[in-house]
């Protein structure tokens, strides 16, 4: 089976190109944190297609969009997550594609190196036009806050329940963030040399501003998240070397990246579902 993916000159021509803003959004909500299965959801989310792709039905949406999420071992919060962003990009017309990037074995976690490994390996199904790097563990509760990207990049997840739905710094890029194909290209992506945890997203703000590019956020009242409450993962520590590494972003801006990703990582299988695109990667975590 395969499945049909938007595009520009269709759109172009086409009258009934989705509203930017769709007028049957409901605002604020509360999450659904029910334990649910995998076979519960595809039960109940017939319209997916292969691959993970949910599509408007009656328009023709403005955008192509993949959503990237790193991934070891959080079965519950993908599910919960999933649960969650299916209506709500249903409501917002959003034509989506969601990609679940696992990091395999137990070598140290690295977010940032994933992101590209997603990137690259989405682009192999279709060009989509945005991009949006998505944590597992982090839920949207208003939909007005809609995924799509634009002239510059978004930082989404600005007020998270953890931090009383608060901005934790002004400089935070964590949790969900959207670029432009065009953009994160520009970009050269996020480093691939946070081994562990810590600063790979403020390196990727840094990387943003280096090339003239201004971070955009909603009000924290649009911007809502919750975060699903867990312990720290085995194999994520925290990265003592972040800080030093983070000196040096825009100095590596260009020579390392997306452009030197594809040396350090092998695919080890590939599944395309009916929720997402399955991908299981190794990392050599040489940068
Ligand atoms: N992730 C996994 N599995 C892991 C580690 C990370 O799936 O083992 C993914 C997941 O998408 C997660 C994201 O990477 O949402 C970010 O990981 P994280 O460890 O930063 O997650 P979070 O911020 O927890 O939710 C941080 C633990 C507390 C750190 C406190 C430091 N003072
Ligand atoms: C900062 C980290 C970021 C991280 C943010 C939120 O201190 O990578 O905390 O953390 N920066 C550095 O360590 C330099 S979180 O709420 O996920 O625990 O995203």
């Amino acid at each position: 089976k395969t499945t049909e993916y938007s595009n520009k000159t269709s759109r172009e021509t086409d009258k009934n190109v989705c509203p930017e803003k769709p007028k049957d959004l409901i605002g604020l909500r509360l999450g659904n944190y029910s334990h649910v299965t995998k076979s519960e959801l595809i039960e109940e989310f017939t319209q997916m297609e292969p691959g993970g792709h949910l599509r408007p039905q009656n328009c023709t949406p403005g955008q192509s969009v993949a959503i990237i999420i790193p991934y070891r071992n959080r079965n519950s919060h993908l599910l919960v997550l999933l649960h969650n962003l299916i209506p709500f990009l249903t409501r917002q017309n959003v034509d989506v594609t969601f990609f679940v990037i696992e990091q395999a074995g137990n070598s140290t976690f690295n977010r940032g190196a994933l992101f590209n490994v997603g990137f690259l390996e989405a682009e192999k199904f279709h060009r989509f036009d945005c991009y949006i790097l998505h944590d597992v563990d982090i839920i949207p509760l208003n939909d007005h806050n809609l995924y799509r990207c634009g002239g510059n990049p978004r930082h989404f997840a600005v007020a998270l329940n953890k931090y009383n739905y608060n901005l934790l710094y002004s400089n935070y890029f964590g949790g969900v963030v959207g670029l432009l194909r065009s953009q994160y290209l520009q970009v050269n992506g996020n480093s691939n040399l946070y081994i562990g945890w810590g600063a790979e997203d403020d390196d990727l703000l840094v990387r943003v501003r280096a090339k003239n590019l201004t971070m955009v956020r909603y009000d924290v009242m649009t911007a809502r998240y919750d975060m699903i409450k867990h312990e720290r993962d085995k194999g994520n520590a925290e990265n003592p070397l972040r800080f030093a590494l983070l000196k040096s972003a825009a100095r590596r801006q260009d020579v390392e990246g997306l452009n030197t990703v594809t040396k350090h990582y092998q695919v080890l299988d590939m599944k395309p579902e009916t929720l997402y695109t399955w991908i299981t990667v190794s990392l050599d975590n040489r940068g």
